[in-house]
């Protein structure tokens, strides 16, 4: 989607000039706590700054300017010179304004009172912002080890001293306990629990309801001093509701077919089905 959002602005315009109606939850998609306008501008640029709640449209009434919109990840211009015109700014965007003609009127009508708490006017700090793992709400993450980028979704219980890393999707209803590394762009798909001694390294996708294991004797109440590892190496893939018994190794690239119950280590690009898996190729 692009971050450039254009509005047409109600224009009544005639053969007297142009009119345009500008009324708040209707024009303008927010409610107008408050307007300022820039004018007598000179060449040099402004803005350099993002908002963390503020929803602005921006409307230049006189001449031209040019706007960057930059979200973190891509950045897009916009030449703002139409007067029936506005240019909605909201959410996490860094702003800059440049290009500014010499008559420029700048009219910017915004959803909050001014307050300098709202700005984040350090690059490095708006990139950091946008960043930060996403977390939802009704979630109940202890850990603090979780990367960049990463989205840990609803119901989804995560162990305080878990590792993950960067850019993972962590589904609904997953549960990741304390002896757990995840690497980076790693995927886990609803219905799955990450107990105790379990290694997900890089782009592992792990499909939903897999199940993992890590004991071969269980018995309540009693527990090993040591679970079991498994390793599920770069690349490996999981299909749904295949299980994995404890002590495993599953190789770089490997796939593991929905259903499967993997019993035995699975060598690196090797495909396995069934119960017992067993090879049934190799990825090219
Ligand atoms: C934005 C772009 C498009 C106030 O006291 N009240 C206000 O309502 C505003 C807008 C500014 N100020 C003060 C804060 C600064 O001390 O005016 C000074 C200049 O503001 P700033 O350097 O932020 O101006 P610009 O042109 O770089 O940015 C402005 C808006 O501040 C900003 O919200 O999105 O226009």
């Amino acid at each position: 989607m692009s971050l450039v959002k254009l509005i047409d602005l109600p224009s009544f315009g005639d053969e007297r000039g142009g009119l345009v109606a500008i009324e708040s939850n209707q024009s303008i998609p927010f409610d107008v706590k408050r307007l300022y306008y820039i004018f007598k501008t000179s060449t040099k640029p402004r803005g350099f700054h993002a908002h963390i709640d503020l929803r602005q449209v921006a409307i230049c009434l006189k001449g031209s300017c040019r706007f960057i919109l930059d979200n973190g990840f891509v950045k897009e211009d916009v030449i703002l010179d139409n007067p029936t015109q506005g240019l909605v700014i909201e959410g996490l965007i860094w702003r800059e304004m440049h290009d500014f003609s010499e008559d420029c009127v700048l009219l910017v009508l915004a959803s909050e009172h001014f307050t300098e708490q709202d700005y984040i006017r350090n690059y490095n700090e708006f990139l950091q912002v946008v960043n930060q793992p996403y977390i939802h709400p009704l979630s109940d993450v202890k850990s603090k080890n979780i990367g960049q980028k990463t989205k840990v979704w609803q119901y989804s219980v995560i162990f305080p001293q878990a590792v993950i890393g960067e850019n993972c999707n962590i589904c609904a209803h997953t549960m990741i306990e304390n002896d757990v590394q995840i690497g980076d762009n790693v995927t886990i798909k609803s219905g799955v629990y990450v107990w105790d001694g379990i290694t997900l390294e890089d782009n592992v996708f792990i499909g939903p309801s897999v199940t993992f294991t890590n004991d071969k004797t269980p018995r309540s109440k009693q527990y090993p001093d040591e679970f079991l590892k498994t390793v599920v190496e770069q690349g490996a893939s999981i299909g749904a509701n295949a299980t994995i018994l404890p002590g495993i190794r599953i190789g770089q690239n490997a796939l593991v077919g929905a259903g499967a119950v993997v019993t035995k280590d699975v060598p690196e690009k090797a495909i396995v089905v069934g119960n017992p898996a067993i090879i049934k190729g190799y990825v090219k």
